[in-house]
């Protein structure tokens, strides 16, 4: 980076106390600075957002701009505020769905591979999902053997991508009255790229001006999103890597060791950080870790690749998206491997002060300062060991380490398909128990907390205030992303964790063995909550669709572009979803108006937007509470204790 002019005035750093509620973050903060490197947490105190950029009605779409407009000032085009935030937010649905589906993608390729016998490293452990997912494919299994099977299922994967007409395959997994009502609605996605750009191609300089008709576009872009290209990763990757089942972990800093070479993966895709772990266990590597004076390797995760090797491995977790500059700041760090989304441009600039060495993988990503390697499927063993091989040459470089004490317990691995085991046991594998503890009242309704953290606002706090406020009043939190690194951390994801819930919640955890709150895996899982809901739906008593069942959704320290998507793909499917630190279309009253509540007329599903947690809470369980009362299932059923003659008379019956 340029050094800073003379005239370029620092403004004083905030008190690290005021930035995130956790307390190894505080630490390494406060170490940062003395280090002399520089952190998202300084950065946010000198930069001012933008208001008009900030509130959707910047247009940058064309060269007679940008245009900063108002409800009172169009563009020099003529372009309103209202189509002005409607492009800009469609092209966030876009910019996001671009980024889950494009890894949906790069799975879908890593998995046609090995199946094709070219790319060792890579197997079937989900033989049942690969036939269920054949199955939706309309795929016959007949005569086919495993191989071929996966063949089948990886290029009709892919197609999906390409499809010009029709439908998406995994529409067909919603709820029958849902379906219907997109059919009507115009909004099943035809194929996953072709509503990508077209999104792209209605909010460009003259196109589509409506501000309903550039939201309505951006619904079908959303949905091929949830019911597309994150549900394909999602599925893809259980079927390659196995379906998640509980398991314990620990996360936060603490879990980089002293004595071992420690190697973070960041990023998104879980595809050769999956082969890396089996490879840092070979006897080999081991050995050279000892030659070099460590004690072993350990591996750990930052954001959502973290969140996919802990559903399905147990790896452990430094740290959510604020925490990734500060885990170098820790000196322990001998090797960053980082893929896609979410990095920090910064790494390579904190590394600079400590002996990390920053390495990008990905053929779409590099950074100035990083080392650049690519990772492709037919190379994932050797390029596993280089990359452990250059962690432990790094490790005998560090300088002095200071690794902050704070680790906690965690539970996570609560796939769709486990929950159901869970609740129902094997031979009888349902959500009836769920179903029945919402409808008796025992659980008052169930909420989706996911999502980012952003420098804006207080890190992990919000998430961690509301998930506590939510439990207390008997509300079951589901929870994925980097907001389920903030509950781990607050120790939310352990059973113990149930001394925060009401007692209603208490009983159906304690009787069932479940926290609280569950993790349900990184923000492409977000699939399988639209699965979960779906499955209230069809295990009957709480309605015909998702919109009618006690539940919602929320981000409430969102930052990024794909939780637009996510909550827009929420909200097309029937949810209530609320934002916390601000909306990015609140300059345009107009349509912050539509998709506040107007939306909800054509979807079911509206948008609301609240940065005090607390209040979130009580938003969101108003709404619960009317979905109850729609249900008829707002009063709590008196237990009635039989006499004999009222027992005779139900046998007479
Ligand atoms: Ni989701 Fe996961 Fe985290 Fe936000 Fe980034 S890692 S994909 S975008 S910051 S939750």
């Amino acid at each position: 980076m340029k050094e800073r002019e003379n005239n370029e005035e620092r403004k004083p750093q905030i008190a690290p106390e005021m930035q995130t509620s956790c307390s190894a973050s505080v630490k390494m903060i406060n170490k940062v600075v003395k280090d002399g490197a520089e952190t998202a947490f300084q950065r946010v105190a000198d930069l001012k957002k933008c208001p008009f950029g900030s509130s959707g009605t910047c247009c940058q779409v064309c060269n007679m701009g940008p245009c900063r407009v108002s409800e009172t000032r169009a563009g020099v085009c003529g372009a309103e505020a209202s189509t002005v935030a409607a492009r800009n937010f469609g092209r966030m649905v876009a910019a996001g769905t671009s980024a889950h589906s494009d890894h949906g993608r790069e799975v879908a390729m890593t998995f046609l591979a090995p199946a094709k016998g070219e790319a060792p490293g890579y197997e079937i452990r989900d033989e049942g999902k690969l036939f269920m997912v054949a199955d939706i494919f309309g795929i016959d299994p007949a005569g086919k053997n495993k191989k071929d099977l996966a063949i089948a299922v990886g290029e009709a994967a892919l197609a999906e991508f390409g499809k010009q007409e029709g439908e998406i395959n995994f529409i067909k997994r919603a709820p029958q009255t849902r379906q219907e009502l997109w059919r009507k609605l115009g909004i099943v996605p035809r194929g996953i790229d072709r509503e990508i750009v077209e999104m792209l191609h209605r909010t460009s300089i003259g196109v589509d001006q409506d501000y309903r008709h550039i939201i309505t576009h951006s619904l079908r872009t959303a949905l091929a999103d949830g019911w597309g290209g994150s549900m394909l990763a999602t599925e893809l990757q259980d079927i390659m890597f196995g379906t998640p089942i509980p398991l314990r972990a620990r996360v936060n800093l603490g879990v980089l060791k002293e004595n071992e070479v420690n190697i973070i993966i960041h990023g998104h895709e879980p595809l050769l950080p999956e082969v890396m772990v089996t490879v840092a266990r070979e006897a080999e590597m081991q050995e050279l870790a000892k030659k070099a004076g460590a004690k072993g390797i350990n591996i750990a995760g930052i954001c959502c690749t973290a969140n996919e090797l802990l559903m399905r491995r147990g790896i452990p977790v430094a740290g959510n998206f604020l925490q990734q500059e500060l885990a170098i700041a820790t000196g322990a760090v001998d090797l960053m491997i980082v893929d896609v989304q979410c990095i920090m441009q910064s790494l390579p600039e904190v590394a600079k002060c400590y002996h990390t060495e920053v390495v990008t993988t990905s053929q779409r990503a590099q950074i100035k300062g990083a080392t650049h390697v690519e990772f492709h499927p037919h190379n994932a063993i050797e390029l596993a060991r280089e990359l452990i091989k250059k962690a432990i040459a790094n490790y005998p470089k560090r300088g002095k380490v200071d690794i902050p004490k704070e680790e906690m317990d965690l539970v996570a691995g609560f796939s769709h398909e486990t929950v159901n085991y869970i609740l129902g046991g094997r031979f009888r594998a349902s959500y009836r128990p769920l179903n029945d503890n919402v409808i008796n009242g025992r659980i008052r309704g169930v909420v989706g907390v996911v999502g980012c953290n952003n420098p804006r606002v207080k890190a992990d706090y919000a998430h961690t205030t509301l998930v506590k406020e939510l439990i207390a009043n008997n509300v079951l939190v589901l929870t994925t992303g980097c907001g389920a690194i903030a509950c781990a951390k607050e120790g939310l994801l352990i059973p113990e964790a149930i001394e925060y819930a009401g007692s209603g919640l208490k009983e159906v955890c304690e009787a069932v063995g479940i926290p609280p709150v569950i993790h349900m895996g990184s923000c492409v899982d977000n699939s399988r909550l639209l699965i979960a809901a779906t499955e209230m739906v069809k295990e009957g008593g709480l309605g015909e669709d998702i919109s009618q069942v006690p539940l919602a959704g929320c981000a409430p320290e969102w930052m990024s572009e794909k939780a637009v998507a996510i909550g827009q793909y929420f909200v097309a499917s029937g949810v209530k979803v609320g934002f916390g630190v601000s909306f990015p279309t609140m300059g345009s009253e107009i349509l912050s108006d539509f998709l506040f509540k107007d939306i909800e007329e054509l979807v079911g599903g509206s948008w609301f937007c609240e940065p005090d947690p607390f209040e979130m809470a009580k938003i969101l369980i108003e709404h619960i509470d009317g979905k109850r009362r729609a249900l008829g299932i707002d009063r709590k059923k008196e237990r009635v204790l039989y006499d004999m003659e009222m027992r005779r008379r139900l046998e007479v019956v």
